[in-house]
């Protein structure tokens, strides 16, 4: 068999992604903990709880444990419930905490990419009718502001909105994210308020911070038909339109089309100095008249992929390179924000992110300007409306005593992410049943 290194750029990223409502714990002034106090919304009856105690200051055993496991970027959020508690009042102690978080990672050597809005919105502004509301995102770049007034000593890399297409689909159209709606009319208008609010954002960053690098963390699913029908097809270009790449293109062209709602948005146009990518998994989609609420299709799995726990996500690594060769088309420098897998047994993470980094390192050969790669997630976190029920982490989290447990899979990125290559040998060592795959005769 022959032996290689797949080597990496010098100065890449490596990191772990996590965000404010599912690591800090306690988050009482934001929709999502009103919605999990109601029944039925999240799987099991889970509630975040003490989440992973980020905000009784577990993030420095946290960081701790990323830094000495060679990472040397951390992805985490702001909570803006807590930086913005009433329309009228900004909280300068919780800024003071998210600037000690940043200081901290500088602290380990570590590079800061932070996100302002991952799911979470203040319960005000819920009340105010969230993001269908207009003020929304006139409002979204004031907290913009300020906080990058408050961190910027500590960073320039952030990222405006977290999946804002995904948000604005399972919150208004799919109903399993708070406010739970079903309405397309008012996922069309969340999605253009966004496409505002990312805009005005970008411009009071750069205004604050002229050498900040601004973008999206933009979910990113495959979606191949099912079949050759020409519906399937077109079900499959369409879903991939809307959640994919109406967002980003709105951002590059000013314009976004979405059903229902396409909008002129002409101060947009350019507001991205990379393109920040979500990947998990691939679908197969199948047209399907009168479900509307899935945008007119049935979507699953293609039965010879390998699925994780509960079928959550299958394990399509080449879907990853498609996505990567998406993200090309932009024209613009790449993040890798998030990808990962729910695995409690850690059976199947190693292989998929030793297949998945197998594809970042071919799109790197094919000279795509990827800049790093932020696994998702440092410590199992609680997982939105599927509760604690699904375990991404790095390290496992007992969500009674909160002890941390390391997994496999950390000593295996952390071998990578060290050597900045992934070798023969540490295939061998941890995913000896890829050695004839990656390194073929
Ligand atoms: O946990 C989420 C994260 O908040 C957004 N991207 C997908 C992750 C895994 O489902």
């Amino acid at each position: 068999m022959p032996r290689a290194t797949f080597h990496f750029p010098r100065g890449f990223l490596w990191g772990t992604a996590t965000s404010s409502h599912q690591v800090e714990g306690y988050n009482r002034n934001n929709q999502w903990w009103a919605w999990e106090g109601q029944p039925g919304k999240i799987l099991n009856g889970d509630r975040s709880g003490a989440a992973c105690d980020w905000w009784g200051g577990r993030w420095r055993e946290d960081f701790d444990r990323a830094a000495e496991s060679a990472q040397n970027a951390h992805r985490f959020s702001i909570e803006w419930s807590r930086v913005q508690p009433l329309p009228d009042r900004w909280d300068e102690t919780a800024l003071d905490r998210y600037r000690e978080m940043a200081r901290g990672l500088n602290d380990r050597n570590m590079t800061a990419l932070i996100t302002l809005h991952h799911f979470s919105d203040p319960l005000w502004l819920a009340e105010q009718g969230g993001w269908e509301n207009e003020r929304a995102a006139e409002l979204f770049p004031v907290y913009a502001r300020k906080t990058v007034e408050a961190l910027k000593e500590y960073c320039n890399l952030w990222v405006t909105l977290n999946e804002p297409s995904l948000y604005a689909i399972l919150s208004y159209l799919m109903g399993d994210f708070p406010p739970g709606k079903k309405d397309l009319k008012s996922t069309a208008r969340v999605m253009a308020n966004l496409v505002r609010a990312h805009a005005a954002a970008y411009q009071a960053i750069k205004e604050v911070q002229p050498v900040a690098r601004v973008g999206i963390a933009q979910h990113y699913r495959g979606f191949r038909p099912a079949t050759r029908s020409p519906f399937d097809r077109l079900a499959a270009r369409l879903f991939h339109n809307y959640l994919n790449d109406a967002f980003p293109r709105a951002l590059q062209t000013g314009r976004l089309r979405f059903p229902s709602g396409n909008a002129n948005i002409p101060q947009a146009k350019g507001t991205q100095d990379y393109l920040g990518l979500n990947y998990y998994t691939e679908e197969l989609v199948a047209f399907k008249p009168g479900r509307t609420a899935d945008l007119f299709t049935r979507r699953f799995y293609d039965p010879a992929y390998e699925v994780s726990q509960g079928g959550f996500i299958a394990n399509v690594p080449q879907g990853l390179f498609r996505a990567l060769e998406w993200c090309h088309g932009y024209n613009l420098p790449i993040v890798i924000t998030e990808n990962g897998v729910n695995d409690s047994q850690d059976g199947l993470r190693p292989r998929y992110l030793v297949e998945h980094l197998h594809q970042v390192w071919r799109a790197l050969n094919n000279n795509y300007p990827i800049k790093g790669y932020f696994h998702w997630t440092l410590v199992d976190n609680f997982e939105w409306e599927r509760g604690w029920s699904q375990r991404f982490g790095l390290w496992e989290l007992d969500v009674e005593t909160l002890a941390r447990r390391k997994r496999p899979s950390a000593d295996l990125y952390a071998e990578i992410c060290r050597a900045n290559s992934i070798s023969t040998e540490i295939v061998e060592r941890y995913t000896p049943e890829l050695l004839a795959k990656l390194f073929p005769d």
